[in-house]
């Protein structure tokens, strides 16, 4: 039915009835009704930070209006009503500011909502010809037209590129938002594996579809929508930044995981005994490859009991824990939502009757199985306890992290489209389909609260999920899912973690090497040397696969891994610090270039990390060269810093460079201090008490700034007694020194040690740079015995003279 709604010409016009328009001091209410007597009404509320919230809804209504989503209930401003305009009422906030100067119209007859920035139109919602609100069926249908706009970006989590494809002018199915269990998913296919939109934001877990076209003046999206409420937030920007940051205000911000979940992580399905996965650590060590944890699939389990360990194959879990946190590293374990049916079983037997979702049951690995109904706090509640060291027999700390998987939910069963008919029925009589989209995110919020309670809120917790919502940023990482080994997924992994970080899922990542087949040997490479510039690096494969550990290959291909893997933990304070500041703003931590530069569009394979690492991997089978566009100005310099060859690039250039399997380039920006920790260890918690390199990147005006955080690594102290340092660090050429500032923070017990400073400067003629490694200040003390923080506790602010 819903895709009927595609070309819906309707008959009557819907129009707004002015002269009922009701109000209090924040939000406004007006009837609006169609020729053939539907009644609803339109809520208006305007938030902080350039949003505005719409709500259509019968008298009434009985729609499901989603409650866990938002990370709080926004603030409304005080609003100002002008009805002096014959036919439209124009509504602002009373207090103007540049962050809410923006306003919403609404014209009477026929029937539109506009919303402008000053005196622009940039989005116009609900034109009254287009628009189809059934009661009975409570679906829903409406068009969004993006005045001006040439792309559009967002419906997170489709196998498409970063841009929007035009459904209708390319004869495609309209995009689907459905979280579905998709084995061998195809790239390009308009597929729904979330719901999000840049721009705007529709507050609905029910599946919908949605087209998208573009003509000469303006872009449009129409969303049709199986059920639940009307509730949509438009951010009126400038800015990609501001719309993110907009989103994010709305949805949340990841908190800082902890450093290990930086690191590479080693999974596959299935390392079927201890033995087996003590031994592949153990070779991991044998050949330098560093990693930080070991991941468990289903088969550790007794017959997919979740929080159960296999009796043969895992009979003594707590030793085989203590051997990997011997060797600094993490486990993380699978739990899936389903339940065995098993009476034995006491995550089952102590639920039944309360806390499963209420249908005849479906069918996952364990056979037929019972969900757990997450919309219940209460169930949310119990599955929490379950991950207590208590309840969770024999799991230790070293158990650092879980994994939720098959959370659409994924259900063995076709007629259903492998999930749970929509008919099922939650806590509070609430239907399946109207919150079908949350299922996953709701798991992920009931085990992020188990991990909190296990640990006395100690310890960051980290979770990763499949199914992920707007806001799971807040409870988990995500993974792109069940990817195939071939070319055109490692690109899509590209396009995807860039645009989930646009919508505040910053960490988010894609299985190295690809879940189905075999990879080739060079599509391996290629996917280390890519993998280690997304947030969230593991590799990942699916249990037909042919093993394929780091150290099963020749050894040329293990030193392509091995560079990889060493760059990326040479790069983990990078990450750490982008993670602080999304904590802070809500950033994201890596960028497609249009993000600072909208200018350049259509880059999917070239990525920026924060604004000053530049990478540009190899993502296409048998390159022998690749193109690569500087962002910036002219006078902005990019420095090769992955070949040695000392080249410096230009802004708004393109070029050519050849490549071979060794070749994944990346670039620092002129202007930028790189902290890195480039001793060369088997896992981040062995790199904790090592030095900091500052690698300075100077611009044309031989300037260079760049920024530092560092706390306990594991802890909510940074939250909760700010015990952290976070440092600006500022090159002075004049003086030839660093200054550097503590931004914010307290730093007692943090210790920051730098070991060199590295400085990257143009050599006056051609382009290319010389690097001057500098190990003592220009006193001749040591740079190493300098203590950066202590200093910092008795000054306001440290110059190293160097
Ligand atoms: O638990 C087995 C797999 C897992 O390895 C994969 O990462 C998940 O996305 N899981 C799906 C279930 C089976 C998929 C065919």
């Amino acid at each position: 039915m819903l895709r009927s709604y595609r070309d819906f010409k309707p008959t009557s016009l819907l129009t707004a009835q002015l002269d009922k328009l009701t109000s209090d001091k924040n939000s406004v209410k007006i009837p609006i009704s169609n020729n053939d007597k539907q009644q609803f009404n339109i809520h208006v509320t305007i938030l902080s930070m350039g949003t505005a919230r719409i709500k259509i809804l019968e008298n009434k209504s009985t729609r499901y209006e989603l409650a866990d989503v938002l990370d709080k209930e926004p603030t409304k401003l005080d609003i100002t009503i002008d009805k002096s305009v014959k036919g439209s009422v124009t509504i602002q906030a009373v207090n103007l500011s540049s962050s809410n100067s923006h306003k919403v119209v609404i014209r009477a007859d026929p029937l539109k909502i506009e919303f402008f920035n000053d005196d622009l139109t940039l989005v116009s919602v609900i034109n009254g010809d287009q628009f189809i609100f059934d009661k009975d069926s409570q679906s829903f249908a409406f068009n969004v037209e993006f005045t001006d706009a040439i792309k559009l970006y967002g419906l997170h989590h489709h196998t498409v590129n970063l841009e929007l494809p035009d459904t209708k002018a390319n004869n495609m199915d309209p995009l689907r938002l459905r979280n579905s269990d998709l084995a061998y998913y195809e790239v390009g296919s308009p597929m729904a594996i979330g719901i999000i939109t840049s721009g705007i934001f529709l507050h609905n877990a029910a599946e919908q579809w949605i087209d998208v076209s573009y003509d000469a003046s303006s872009a449009s999206v129409r969303f049709m929508v199986e059920s639940a409420a009307l509730d949509l937030f438009v951010f009126t920007g400038n800015t990609t930044k501001d719309v993110v940051r907009q989103f994010v205000e709305i949805t949340g911000r990841a908190h800082m995981p902890q450093l290990w979940t930086l690191g590479y992580h080693q999974c596959r399905w299935s390392y079927y005994t201890q033995d087996d996965a003590k031994e592949v650590v153990a070779q991991m060590d044998v050949h330098d490859f560093p990693m930080d944890a070991l991941w468990l699939d289903i088969d550790y389990t007794d017959g997919y009991r979740y929080f159960t360990w296999n009796p043969k194959n895992f009979s003594d879990p707590i030793e085989f824990q203590a051997n990997l946190s011997s060797t600094n590293r993490k486990l993380v374990t699978i739990l899936d939502p389903h339940i065995k049916i098993d009476e034995n079983y006491p995550v089952y037997a102590n639920a039944k009757g309360k806390y499963f979702v209420k249908w005849e049951n479906g069918s996952c690995w364990p056979g037929v199985s019972s969900y757990l109904d997450f919309l219940n706090p209460d169930a949310r509640d119990y599955y929490a306890s379950w991950y207590s060291y208590k309840n969770f027999k024999n799991s230790t700390p070293t158990l650092s992290g879980v994994w939720n998987d098959m959370n659409e939910p994924s259900v063995f069963d076709k007629t259903t489209e492998n999930t749970m008919p929509f008919e099922a029925v939650h806590y509070g009589n609430v239907k399946h389909r109207d919150i079908h989209n949350i299922y996953g995110f709701l798991q992920t919020k009931a085990t992020h609260q188990g991990l909190m309670q296990r640990d006395n809120g100690t310890r960051r917790p980290f979770v990763l999920t499949r199914s992920h919502f707007a806001g799971s940023q807040r409870y988990a990482a995500m993974w792109t899912g069940d990817n195939t080994a071939d070319w055109p997924y490692l690109r899509v992994s590209y396009s995807e973690c860039m645009l989930s970080n646009l919508v505040g899922l910053v960490f988010c990542g894609a299985d190295i090497g690809g879940f189905f087949n075999d990879p080739e040997v060079e599509l391996v490479q290629r996917w280390y040397q890519a993998g280690i510039w997304l947030p969230f690096y593991r590799g990942h494969a699916q249990i037909d696969t042919k093993r394929r550990e780091p150290y099963l290959y020749k050894d040329d291909v293990q030193n392509v891994i091995r560079n990889a893997l060493r760059t990326r933990y040479q790069h983990v304070p990078v990450w750490y610090t982008l993670f602080y500041e999304h904590t802070r703003t809500g950033d994201p931590v890596i960028r497609p270039l249009f993000y600072d530069y909208p200018e350049i569009m259509d880059k999917d394979n070239h990525i920026l990390l924060g604004s000053d690492i530049l990478a540009r991997p190899v993502m296409d089978k048998g390159a022998k060269s690749i193109d690569i566009t500087f962002p910036g100005k002219k006078d902005v310099y990019w420095y090769r810093i992955d070949d040695g060859s000392n080249t410096i690039h230009r802004g708004s250039e393109t070029k050519n460079f050849p490549v071979d399997i060794t070749t994944s380039p990346y670039f620092y920006r002129g202007g930028s201090i790189i902290a890195r920790k480039d001793t060369i260890r088997r896992s981040t918690t062995d790199t904790l008490n090592d030095p900091f390199t500052l690698h300075v990147n100077l611009d044309s005006a031989n300037k260079a700034v760049g920024r530092l955080y560092v706390d306990d690594y594991t802890s909510f102290d940074y939250q909760n007694k700010n015990l952290y340092c976070y440092l600006s660090m500022t090159y002075l050429h004049e003086t030839g020194g660093l200054l550097i500032d503590q931004i914010d923070g307290i730093a007692t017990n943090i210790s920051v040690n730098i070991d060199h400073v590295v400085i990257n400067r143009k050599i006056s003629t051609g382009d290319t740079y010389s690097r001057t490694e500098i190990r003592t200040l220009a006193d001749g003390t040591p740079l190493s015995d300098f203590k950066i923080v202590h200093r910092l506790q008795e000054e306001k602010q440290v110059f190293l003279k160097l």
